[in-house]
């Protein structure tokens, strides 16, 4: 007798090319107005808000229950462009059991994913096509879209993980990615000059 209820095996194609999922059960969108509080420069987001409130982001996953013992599995697709000077992004988060890790695929595009600890180590990792980017447990992390082109990226995470969204909406990420005179830059807290 198992110790979680019998769930059906199932496959769904990816085109590996397009980094599109055939058939996901649900497309979660952000739009701008979902990212107040977000970005560094909140006159430039509010900007775009009156400017159609476009979405930057979307998640497209399969119906696999949030319980130990599962898989989640998610295709992100992030839209090139910035806010300000900073490049679109994720919101980021913990997971709610903070001990849980993340393996991430690139399949499209290029980004960094920005990572960090609650007692403040961080890191980055390139994003890019055929590139595995490990998250370990207790590592927050964000995904910022680098390129010219949608950054398209595959997940894989504990069923039982759950997202904790509150503690970077509060703390942010010391990291900021921002284009300059057409350039990538990971500007720090303290040399920040986008705010
Ligand atoms: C889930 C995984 C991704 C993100 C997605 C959107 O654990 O890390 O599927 O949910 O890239 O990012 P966020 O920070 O808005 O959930
Ligand atoms: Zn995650």
């Amino acid at each position: 007798m198992p110790a979680i209820p019998l769930f059906p095996p199932f496959g769904t194609d990816i085109n590996l090319t397009e980094g599109v999922m055939q058939n996901p059960d649900n497309r979660i969108e952000r739009r701008a107005s979902d990212m107040r509080g977000y970005y560094a420069n909140p006159n430039a987001l509010e900007a775009l808000i009156r400017n159609g409130d476009p979405v930057l982001y979307e998640v497209f996953e399969k119906d696999i229950p949030d319980e130990k013992g599962h898989l989640r599995v998610a295709i992100s697709q992030i839209q090139p462009g910035t806010v300000g000077e900073e490049c679109a992004m994720t919101k980021g988060h913990y997971h709610a059991v903070p001990g849980t890790g993340e393996v991430y695929l690139g399949l499209k595009g290029r980004g960094r994913i920005l990572m960090k600890t609650a007692e403040g180590k961080t890191t980055e990792e390139d994003m890019t096509p055929g590139r595995m980017v490990y998250v370990p447990p207790y590592w927050a992390h964000r995904s910022v879209n680098t390129g010219d082109e949608p950054l398209i990226f595959f997940c894989v995470w504990p069923g039982s993980a759950g997202h904790n969204y509150g503690d970077i909406e509060r703390e942010g990420f010391p990291q900021r990615v921002v284009k300059r005179n057409g350039e990538i830059q990971i500007v720090r807290c303290e040399d920040d000059r986008s705010g």
